[in-house]
């Protein structure tokens, strides 16, 4: 596995200043779709890296996770596709947030589809676990990601990340580092979910872990349900884990995602939802997944996305 870094000297230069790590996987072997491999190109070209530094991040490091690109195949012992593939990428990525976070940078993990979460979440959970501290998980979504091998209609890894964080599926990911589960369900929080397997139903309520649907939004509106989603992920944590997958917003905003479900979440919703992570203060790790670039129209989602991430990191309005 091949990894390029560029050490950027400014960080010596302004030691108190906060610092931002881009780790970019692009990984395509969790879905059926190739082209969210061009996702971290797709994010720079649109300005991701000019517009982090423009709100006065450092950028601690840039890192470009080589991702094979011979395409595996089913194999005979495990219903789940290119799990070999996925787990040796997982391992490097978990290493850089590790790294990341130890620098004391924010670690933002820029995919690729959303079996990135596996490595980016194991990388994170090492760090709090070596200290000693808990943290939490808010994962926006329009589906569960919570397939198990035996579960998945199509044995695709990018529906099976979280299950594999909780500690279900796959031995080869879920054991990764040599630890699991990576995730404590008590403080594990799903927001904007709306496209579920009927086997993720049954899962979600074994695990125990609060899942908010897109009615729940509509019922209550945004803002509540980010404050009840706090209080769930962020009590008592030394930091929160934020995996967001693009999808979760509706396909007529975001139009550049793999698998698009109706009926999501607007673009000033997710803008205060991320706002209101920032106010909190516990954001200290962010993935953000599945924007597909051959699907897009004309880089509408790509843009949309880096606007989004900026008021993650602190955009303000006024
Ligand atoms: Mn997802």
């Amino acid at each position: 596995m091949q990894v390029t870094k560029r050490q950027d000297a400014s960080k010596e230069a302004n030691p108190h200043r906060q610092s931002v790590a881009l780790l970019s996987a692009p990984l395509y072997m969790g879905g059926k779709h190739r082209g969210a491999s061009m996702g971290p190109a797709a994010l720079k070209v649109a300005g991701l890296v000019e517009r982090i530094s423009d709100l006065g991040y450092d950028i601690s490091r840039q890192v470009d996770i080589d991702v094979p690109h011979s395409v595996c195949w089913w194999e005979k012992d495990s219903p789940a596709k290119c799990v070999p593939e996925i787990g040796q990428v997982s391992l490097t990525l978990a290493d850089e947030v590790t790294a990341s976070l130890e620098e004391g940078s924010i670690a933002i993990a820029l995919g690729g589809d959303h079996s990135l979460a596996v490595g980016s979440i194991a990388g994170a959970s090492r760090f709090y676990r070596e200290k000693k501290k808990s943290f939490g998980l808010i994962w926006f979504d329009a589906h569960g990601d919570i397939n198990t091998p035996e579960t998945s209609p199509s044995g695709n890894v990018h529906g099976m990340g979280l299950a594999v964080s909780l500690g279900r599926g796959d031995k080869r990911l879920v054991d990764l580092l040599g630890f699991a589960p990576k995730l404590d369900p008590s403080k594990t929080v799903l927001v904007g979910i709306r496209d579920l397997d009927p086997g993720e139903r049954k899962i979600i309520a074994e695990v125990g872990i609060k899942a908010f649907t897109m009615s729940d939004i509509d019922r209550h509106g945004m803002e509540n349900v980010m404050e009840r989603a706090l209080q769930i992920a962020g009590k008592d944590v030394a930091g929160l884990h934020v995996s967001l997958d693009i999808d979760v917003m509706d396909p007529d905003i975001v139009p550049g995602v793999s698998t698009p479900a109706v009926g999501g979440v607007n673009f000033r919703e997710m803008r205060l939802a991320l706002e209101m992570l920032y106010i909190s203060k516990l954001v200290r790790s962010i993935d953000v997944v599945e924007l597909n670039p051959a699907l897009d129209d004309r880089s509408k989602s790509a843009h949309l996305t880096v606007e989004l991430l900026e008021h993650c990191l602190g955009k303000t309005l006024l």
